[in-house]
């Protein structure tokens, strides 16, 4: 069953009535580029074919209900809100994403009641952006039934950035606008290259399976605790080294000024800066060797991205690092974390003759570590949000 088929089997089961649309938005896994978008960086994103659905009519009073289907098929129902009444932390918990959206709308006119329902197949807590696909699908849902057309690209960054404000000023999470732009602008068949700074995308041809190799995902199916204190943390380490170095953002410093710029900084925020600036290399290495159709060869640079990330933002943990040195001794051309870390996911990038033995080799690594099995797939680019029915 598709997500769309789910939101709307739930939303009769909750309504009792048909929805008057499904609209629906996928999660991410991020090739290369980690924490540099909220630096003015580059990221590179792909979607999933995962998605998350929300199914919806609209309501003449003003008032906002969401239910969501759980992945053990219960339906929960979360309080009814009044729009005008609105305000971070209330809803909270899961509500607030979706809530947090008709919050941001409202300011830009949109503040007709709702009914929605949500369900999918995007896993949550595994760094594959559940929080921007639900919030991307509210968005297009109250925006379809406000009479909005299906968005073009301007419009979908504009959305992304819509979206990332529900979740730093309602939900209150400070993340950047890698997830909601990936949700909202990537295409089939293609990896996003975006430039945060100027807004700039370009969609590039990643047909992994043409090339005979797969992008493998290992969901660790852990998420450590300090993950969002360590996020935040983190972001305000590049704040406060921005300020030191007197730069707009950590992006205008070059590799060939890294050195010096380093050497003026406190010991705590070195490691975080070399990480920002060399991460963005990375990013316009590998985003000039796939427009060169050189996908084999970008191993090296994914390998090299986890390596920084574990030893320079230090934001890997046990677990990813286990199954990025794993799928790399079992034959993998690279291997990363990708997301926020400490916990989630890591893609390794794979000859199609070895994806069995990277599989087999993780899961006994895991299970030999006494770690949670992994949940394993190949992630195929797949299309960015927008409207399932009518
Ligand atoms: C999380 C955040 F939501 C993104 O904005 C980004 O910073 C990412 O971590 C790390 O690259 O997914």
């Amino acid at each position: 069953m598709t997500s769309a088929d789910a939101a709307a089997g739930a939303f009769r089961t909750v309504h009792g009535s048909e929805p008057r649309g499904v609209w629906s938005a996928p999660g991410r896994v991020n090739l290369i580029g980690e924490h540099t978008d909220y630096n003015d960086g580059f990221v590179l994103p792909f979607a999933l074919p995962h998605r998350l659905a929300a199914a919806a009519s609209p309501r003449d009073d003003k008032v906002l209900t969401l239910a969501t289907l759980g992945s053990d098929g219960r339906i929960q129902e979360a309080e009814a809100s009044r729009i005008p009444d609105l305000r971070p932390g209330e809803p909270d918990g899961w509500a607030a994403y979706p809530a947090g959206v008709a919050w941001v709308l409202r300011e830009h006119g949109i503040d007709g009641g709702a009914d929605i329902v949500i369900a999918g197949d995007v896993p949550t807590g595994a760094g594959l952006s559940s929080s921007a696909a639900i919030e991307c699908a509210a968005a297009l849902a109250l925006l379809g039934l406000a009479g909005h057309d299906e968005p073009d690209q301007a419009r979908r960054a504009e959305i992304a950035k819509w979206a990332q404000r529900a979740e730093n000023e309602f939900v209150g999470v400070p993340t950047g606008v890698l997830d909601q732009t990936a949700s909202m602008c990537c295409v089939e068949g293609h990896v996003l290259f975006l430039d945060v700074r100027s807004g700039e995308i370009e969609q590039v041809p990643f047909d992994a399976e043409g090339a005979g190799l797969r992008v493998l995902v290992i969901d660790t199916r852990v998420k450590h605790a300090h993950g969002e204190s360590g996020y935040g943390e983190r972001r305000r380490g590049t704040e406060r080294a921005t300020e030191l170095l007197g730069v707009a953002a950590l992006r205008d410093v070059d590799g060939a000024g890294l050195q010096a710029a380093l050497d003026t900084l406190p010991e705590d925020l070195a490691p975080l800066v070399r990480h920002i600036v060399t991460e963005n290399d990375r990013v316009l290495e590998a985003t000039r060797l796939l427009r060169a159709g050189r996908m084999a060869e970008i191993g090296p640079v994914l390998d090299a991205s986890h390596v920084s990330m574990r030893d320079d933002y230090r934001i890997s943990c046990p677990e990813l690092d286990l199954a990025v040195d794993v799928a790399r001794e079992a034959g993998a051309l690279g291997a990363r974390m990708t997301g926020g870390g400490f916990g989630g996911s890591a893609i390794a990038l794979v000859r199609e003759s070895d994806q069995q033995a990277v599989e087999d080799a993780v899961n006994a690594a895991f299970e030999q570590a006494d770690y949670r099995k992994p949940r394993l797939f190949t992630a195929v680019p797949s299309a960015g949000a927008g409207q399932e029915r009518p």
